[in-house]
C-alpha cells in the first residue's frame, strides 16, 4: 500500500473498472440463471466460475450485492506474493497450506497448538456476509465462513494481564517471496485490543462462497474484522498471542503516520495521501459514500466511546 504512489493508483483503477464491467455482466447472467433454473448452471456462466459455489443470499444486510467470486479471488492484497493485486491469484496457487498449525499462547492459562483440522472440528463454521473495505478505498461484499475469534480466545483463557491480541502470518520466504523485500518487517503481523477481539463480529475465516479459502484469500485461516480497514484482516495465520502491550503491526512499522493501530473505517479521517470519504465497490460504476465503521457502527461504536478517533486512527 505505502509503496504505491498516488500517481499509480488512478490508471489502475480505470483499468480495473473496465475489466470488472466484463466480470459484472457475467455474474449478473450467472445469478439470474441460478434463480431461473434452481441452481443449474447455464452456459452464460463464466467458464472459470466454480460449479460448487454456494450462493445462499445475494446481498448483505444493507441490500448491497455480493461481489462476484471471480473478483473476490482475483483482486487481492497479499504482499507476501506480490504487490500487484491481479498477480496474487496465480503466484499463490501452489502455496502449501497442509499440514498447518496455529499456535495460541502468551498471557493465557491454557496455551494450545491447533492443527487446522482440529479447528474445523472444534469450532462450528457459520456463514457471515461482510463488507470488507481496503484502506486504498475499494471494497467488496463477501460471504465468509468462519467462527467468532472470541470462541477460540475463551478456550485458552486469557489471564488478567492480557490486554491485546497479536496475530502473525507464516514466515517462509521460499514460498512467500515477498518476504525477501526489505521494505517491510516480516512476518506480517497485526493486533486487536482484547475487547475488540472479543466482539462477535470479529471472525476467523476458513472459507468463502461455501468453499475452503484459496491461497490468495489467506488459506487456510485468516482474520476478518469488518469494521476496520482491510489490512487488519491478516491472512494465513500461524500464531495468536495474548500480550500486555499494544502490538506493532507491519503497516504501523512501515509508515506510522499513515497507518494506526485502530484503523477503524472512518470517512471523517483522511489518509494523508487520499480521502477516505468514499469508496469504489468492486464491480460497480462510480463511487459510494464510506460509512462510519464500514456500516457496523451500532455493533462496535461502544468500544471507542471515550476515544478521539482522529488521534487514534
Ligand atoms: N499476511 C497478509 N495479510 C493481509 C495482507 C497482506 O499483504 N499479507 N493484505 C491485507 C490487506 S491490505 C487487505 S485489503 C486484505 C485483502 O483481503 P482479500 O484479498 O481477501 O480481499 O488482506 C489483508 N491481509
Ligand atoms: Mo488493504
Amino acid at each position: 500500500m505505502i509503496k504505491i504512489r498516488s500517481s499509480e493508483i488512478t490508471p489502475e483503477h480505470i483499468y480495473l473498472s473496465r475489466r470488472k464491467f466484463m466480470v459484472g455482466i457475467g455474474a449478473l447472467a450467472a445469478s439470474s440463471a441460478l434463480l431461473a433454473a434452481c441452481g443449474t448452471q447455464s452456459s452464460a456462466v463464466k467458464e472459470d466460475t466454480p460449479k460448487d459455489l454456494k450462493i445462499s443470499a445475494t446481498a448483505d444486510e444493507l441490500g448491497d450485492a455480493l461481489t462476484p467470486f471471480e473478483s473476490v479471488t482475483n483482486y487481492n492484497n497479499f504482499y507476501e506474493f506480490s504487490t500487484s493485486k491481479e498477480a496474487v491469484a496465480s503466484l499463490s496457487k501452489d502455496f502449501k497450506t497442509s499440514p498447518w498449525t496455529v499456535e495460541v499462547g502468551g498471557l493465557v492459562n491454557k496455551p494450545m497448538t491447533y492443527g487446522f483440522e482440529d479447528i474445523l472440528k472444534k469450532f462450528t463454521q457459520q456463514e457471515r456476509i461482510y463488507r470488507l473495505r481496503c484502506v486504498e478505498a475499494w471494497s467488496m461484499v463477501i460471504p465468509w465462513q468462519g467462527f467468532p475469534l472470541a470462541e477460540l480466545l475463551k478456550e485458552v483463557e486469557p489471564t488478567s494481564q492480557a490486554k491485546y491480541v497479536r496475530f502473525e502470518t507464516l514466515y517462509d520466504p521460499e514460498q512467500l517471496p515477498g518476504q525477501n523485500s526489505a521494505w517491510y518487517t516480516w512476518p506480517y503481523a497485526e493486533g486487536l485490543r482484547l475487547d475488540e477481539a472479543m466482539n462477535d463480529l470479529a471472525i476467523l475465516s476458513t472459507g468463502l462462497y461455501g468453499k475452503e479459502l484459496l491461497p490468495q484469500s489467506g488459506a487456510p485461516i485468516r482474520l476478518v474484522v469488518p469494521w476496520k480497514y482491510g489490512f487488519k484482516s491478516i491472512k494465513s495465520i500461524v500464531k495468536i498471542e495474548l500480550v500486555a502491550e499494544q502490538p506493532t503491526s507491519l503497516w504501523m512499522a512501515a509508515a506510522p503516520n499513515e497507518y494506526g493501530f485502530y484503523a477503524n473505517v472512518n470517512p471523517m479521517v483522511d489518509h494523508p495521501r487520499w480521502s477516505q470519504a468514499s469508496e469504489r465497490r468492486i464491480g460497480e460504476f462510480g463511487r459510494r459514500d464510506t460509512l462510519p465503521f464500514n456500516g457496523y457502527e451500532e455493533e462496535v461504536a461502544y468500544l471507542y466511546k471515550d476515544m478521539d478517533l482522529k488521534v487514534n486512527y
